[in-house]
């Protein structure tokens, strides 16, 4: 069996590598549909050899798709995705647009694959900082329970689209010549003021909530919940921008429900799906982005007990933002409802 795909953003830092996966896994793909904005009309990508025109994204051009993969932002979404389960296509979304709709599984395979198979047309890819942290969390849930999670994140701006990309390689090549950085994109395009990133930390990623934490904050601490299927995760977060391009770090430190030996909280890990263990400090190994990049799976190491909470852990998560935690989260809950259908 193949299948019409569609993918909406395809020009954006995630679109492409959705693109670059579906080739690269030979996913069945019996049409490839190249959806952007207007602006992007006519150019053309290579997929297996072949050129696809890359066509303005309507609610017309959804007829005929099977799967239409969205990573154009939450308003395209919002928009479009309707449209999209209207013709038939099962919509598998990127964005935040309807992550917390209680009718829209929130997703990631290793977790919670049982609840998108019972999907009513969209399906919710979480926020990739959420992503990489509950696959890595999954065995220790499962096993010991969870009363709470601290964890601060040390974000790349790739997660912030490919103009903070560009806008990272332009500022740290002007303060090296000399010259001021130009700023524009962080941390958030659209507010007045912002910051350096290049030689910079920006203890703010998306805008704040009343509550003083940043929507990014709030997306990991309530998806976490949704994920897990547990409200009682106390889940609190600090998520900072650094002048990483690929690879999202986290420092997290978990409150076990129950005792725990640290030889098997190491065992679970290195057994858990998309999980690699990377931990031998005295040998100086340990998750790195630069390692993380452009791979699949979700690294955790510095595992050590808490000095003073008798059930208290802390671990490193590092995971290739784009991938695990975007582009192949989103191929890989395709690929599994295929799997689920045959
Ligand atoms: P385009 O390149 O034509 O603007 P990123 O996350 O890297 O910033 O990428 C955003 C993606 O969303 C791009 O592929 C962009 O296409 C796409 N996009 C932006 N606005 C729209 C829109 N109104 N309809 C469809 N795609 C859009
Ligand atoms: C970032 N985590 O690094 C964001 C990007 O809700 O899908 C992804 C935002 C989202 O800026």
């Amino acid at each position: 069996l193949t299948y019409n795909v569609a993918v909406v953003g395809a020009t954006g830092a995630v679109g492409q590598q959705m693109i670059r996966l579906l080739e690269e896994r030979n996913f069945p793909i019996k049409q490839l549909k190249l959806l952007a904005s207007g602006r992007s009309a006519g150019k053309t990508v290579t997929f297996k050899g072949q050129e696809v025109v890359l066509e303005e994204a309507t609610p017309e051009s959804f007829a005929g798709i099977d799967f239409a993969l969205f990573s154009a932002g939450g308003g395209v979404s919002k928009e479009l995705a309707p449209h999209a389960v209207r013709h038939g296509a099962v919509v598998i979304d990127n964005t935040s647009a309807f992550r917390m709709d209680p009718d829209v599984p929130l997703v990631v395979p290793e977790v919670n694959m049982d609840a998108a198979l019972a999907h009513k047309g969209i399906i919710a890819n979480p926020n990739c900082s959420t992503i990489q942290m509950v696959a890595a969390l999954k065995p220790l849930y499962d096993r010991f329970g969870i009363d709470r999670i601290i964890v601060s994140t040390y974000q790349a701006v790739s997660g912030a689209g490919q103009s903070a990309i560009n806008e990272l390689r332009d500022q740290s090549r002007d303060v090296l010549d000399g010259k001021e950085a130009e700023c524009h994109v962080l941390p958030v395009g659209k507010l007045p003021v912002h910051h350096q990133i290049a030689f910079n930390a920006i203890p703010q990623i998306d805008v704040f909530t009343d509550n003083g934490f940043t929507y990014e904050e709030m997306k990991m601490v309530n998806e976490t919940k949704k994920i897990f299927g547990d409200d009682t995760v106390q889940v609190s977060a600090t998520c900072v921008r650094i002048p990483v391009v690929y690879g999202h770090s986290e420092s997290v430190y978990v409150e076990l429900k129950q005792d725990y030996d640290l030889n098997e909280v190491r065992a679970l890990l290195e057994n858990a799906p998309g999980v690699v263990v990377v931990d031998a400090p005295q040998e100086q190994q340990y998750p790195l982005a630069t390692d993380a990049t452009g791979k699949l799976d979700v690294f955790v190491g510095r595992l050590r007990r808490d000095l003073h909470h008798p059930r208290g852990l802390h671990m490193w998560i590092v995971s290739d933002n784009l991938l695990k935690g975007a582009a192949w989260n989103t191929v890989q809950i395709a690929e599994e409802l295929i799997k689920a259908r045959a």
